[in-house]
């Protein structure tokens, strides 16, 4: 999971690099195939691998699309200091069409059960860390002092990743990638 406590040296989250990943076929598996879009590599493959029930069962699916974000992508994402700017094209475009461009699976309700959900969202988080680190209008939450629905906690106790209540923290490494380093703001 995405969590370890404050109490070990380091902590980690996962994380992927969206093309990489989702289009390697010794990882999560390559794309589907037609017609039923069914993953026909990697452990996650067809007759290997099924989702339960509660899913629907059956084979892991997907169908690629052609967009994803890159590393320049990310970087003029982390450069936006408008908060409901950087939230609307997070949201939209990094979250939302990669889930999308995924397809299959990961295009559904039940897209946890798809094997590249928790990466997907660690990554997402990653870059709202990376966002938050940068000083970019952290504090503005029009609702920050309304305990967010279903929990007792505050907005603004979510908002250091390294101090988290109950002692948790999450800490990401860069993706270890040349195209990465070049483009360090
Ligand atoms: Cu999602």
């Amino acid at each position: 999971m995405s969590r370890s406590s404050n109490s070990e040296k380091e902590c980690k989250g996962p994380q992927m690099r969206w093309r990489q990943r989702a289009t390697d076929d010794s990882g999560f598996g390559g794309n589907g195939n037609p017609p039923g879009e069914c993953v026909d590599t990697s452990p996650f493959r067809e007759g290997e691998f099924s989702l339960s029930r509660s899913a629907g069962g059956g084979c892991l699916t997907r169908n690629f699309k052609c967009y994803f974000p890159n590393a320049v992508h990310v970087r003029t994402l982390l450069t936006n200091i408008d908060l409901i700017e950087f939230e609307s094209s997070i949201d939209g475009i990094f979250h939302n069409e990669v889930h999308n461009s995924i397809g299959g699976l990961m295009a559904r309700m039940d897209a946890a059960s798809a094997p590249e959900f928790i990466p997907h969202h660690g990554f997402i988080d990653k870059i709202w860390s990376d966002w938050q680190k940068r000083g970019n209008n952290e504090t503005y939450f029009q609702d920050i002092e309304e305990v967010l629905p279903g929990t007792n906690y505050l907005p603004r106790e979510m908002l250091d990743l390294e101090h988290l209540p109950g002692g948790i923290c999450v800490v990401y490494e860069d993706p270890k990638s040349v195209v990465f380093e070049e483009l360090r703001c």
